[in-house]
């Protein structure tokens, strides 16, 4: 009888205990969430490491500050100093999963629809050779005898063009990223050729591996896209900065004409189909530049949000 009231009294005690350790981590939170002072709001303390936003995207946040991009001697772009504004950039290419969201939203049609056919490489074929393939599209990126989309929800959207990404950055409340904006990110603090240093992977990037485009021997292990971070990120946690897809970014290389930026737009990163003996911009440093309305298999984007 006694150990039973011993018992009793002791899970009073702990019930005592919890209740007041909750009403402590109670008040906590709320002195977080008011702002009372001495409370510590985490918005305010170190900015977040990443956001969770819209359409499932989530985003790192890159403090403001004084950041060094380009290379010596880089025409298109040479190496200066940038100072930016506090911005959130996505963790990983837009996938057709996303995309595919937005068109359900929206009713959105893109410009590879309109035209009727969008550009497209496959292994076999000669080097820099491309097809406008009738039917090819973000839905079905290689036409009509490649997969279809649904059947590569987390692949990167492909086969939109530069109006369409920012159609899409616009639904989401964000645009794309600066040129900048996009070299800070993916370099992350790192001022190497590549995010993990100055001699390139071949397993940590999906890119065209092979002499040329007649044959890829696949080792990093993908022909075509990847599902998004399939490979390890950068330093700060951004996915496929190299490879995969080109990255839409806003403004131009240096040495750009004026009037230029209505007609072009520029890309990031290189693609799977890019390799060493053709496109070889899949590094941190080279700027593509493309038809704002061209849609092609290896475009994607990565989508910048304002800080909240
Ligand atoms: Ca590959």
């Amino acid at each position: 009888m006694k150990r039973a009231v011993r018992n009793s009294m002791v899970v009073r005690t702990l019930r005592v205990r919890s209740v007041a350790l909750l009403a402590a981590a109670i008040s906590i939170l709320l002195a977080m969430v008011m702002g009372l002072p001495g409370a510590v709001s985490p918005l305010h303390a170190e900015p977040p490491a990443r956001i969770t936003g819209k359409n499932g995207h989530v985003f790192i946040v890159v403090p403001e500050g004084s950041y060094e991009v380009g290379a010596k001697g880089h025409e298109r772009n040479p190496l200066r100093t940038v100072t930016l504004k506090s911005y959130a950039i996505a963790e990983a290419e837009t996938t057709n999963a996303q995309f595919a969201a937005f068109v359900e939203a929206t009713g959105y049609v893109t410009d590879a629809e309109k035209r009727g056919s969008g550009k497209v490489a496959v292994e076999g074929m000669p080097d820099w050779a491309w097809e406008q393939i009738p039917g090819a599209h973000w839905r079905k990126p290689f036409g009509d005898n490649g997969k279809s989309w649904d059947e590569l929800k987390d692949h990167p959207v492909t086969q939109i063009s530069g109006a369409d990404a920012a159609a899409y950055c616009a639904w989401l409340g964000g645009r794309l990223p600066t040129l900048p904006e996009w070299e800070v990110a993916a370099r992350a603090g790192k001022a190497t050729r590549y995010p993990w240093g100055n001699k390139y992977d071949v397993k940590l990037a999906n890119t065209w591996n092979g002499e040329s485009h007649m044959k890829d021997t696949k080792e990093d292990g993908y022909l075509y896209t990847a599902p998004v971070k399939s490979f390890p990120p950068n330093a700060w946690g951004l996915y496929d900065v190299i490879g995969n897809v080109f990255e839409y970014c806003t403004g131009l290389p240096a040495g750009a004409r004026p009037g230029e930026e209505k007609r072009l737009v520029a890309g990031r990163g290189g693609s799977w189909w890019c390799s060493a003996n053709t496109c070889s911009f899949f590094n941190l440093v080279d700027i593509g530049q493309m038809d704002r309305h061209g849609s092609l298999a290896n475009q994607g984007m990565r989508v910048v949000v304002e800080v909240p």
